[in-house]
């Protein structure tokens, strides 16, 4: 007699994240997602056999921001661990960390199965914000650009130019001559 017992999800994780910096994903960022099941599992796509379809395979829905996004199932098939990866698109923000809600986890037509064939139940509990996964694809624009002193026996100034951007402040000091700061603020403050 085979085992009847249905596999559940043990766990849902954000595993790993690509050519991460300083905790911020910026645009083209891969975030991997890992559900843990109690017992090995069987994936398949909508035909029922295999993962080769384009479509048809398991999705796992995460919060980038206050958006929804569906992270595609990529490996893990016979393990007890399915991974779904999800690439940051350009204009995505989630300044205290990407979330996942309760229950994310989709068939999405395809199955997944313990070997015996009984089929998983996929419900799980939610993922509060991760604070190592944070969000920032916000290009740094010049915000000011201020004279901050100058010489009186010269023609010359110190400038200073503040970028916003979060995580990005950056400072740009020299010396510019009254021809130049012109152009500079011609450039930056229009
Ligand atoms: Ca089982
Ligand atoms: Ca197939
Ligand atoms: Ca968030």
């Amino acid at each position: 007699m085979t085992e009847q017992t249905d596999p559940t999800v043990s766990s849902v994780a954000i595993t790993s994240s690509s050519e991460q910096v300083y905790s911020q994903l910026n645009a083209g960022d891969n975030v991997s997602v890992t559900a843990t099941f109690s017992e090995s599992v069987i994936v398949t796509d909508d035909d029922g056999i295999g993962v080769d379809n384009a479509s048809g395979t398991p999705t796992l829905t995460i919060v980038v921001g206050s958006t929804n996004r569906t992270a595609t199932y990529v490996s893990g098939s016979a393990s007890t661990a399915l991974v779904f990866q999800y690439t940051i698109q350009s204009g995505e923000n989630d300044t205290n960390g990407i979330s996942i809600g309760a229950d994310s986890l989709a068939l999405n037509s395809g199955t997944i199965r313990d070997a015996s064939g009984n089929y998983a139940t996929i419900t799980h509990s939610s993922v509060a914000a991760n604070s190592s996964y944070k969000v920032d694809t916000a290009v740094p624009t010049v915000s000011a650009v201020l004279i901050t002193s100058s010489t009186s026996n010269t023609d010359t100034s110190e400038y200073i130019m503040p970028y916003s951007g979060a995580s990005r402040a950056a400072y740009v000091m020299g010396r510019v001559d009254a021809s130049e700061m012109l152009h500079i603020c011609d450039s930056h403050l229009q």
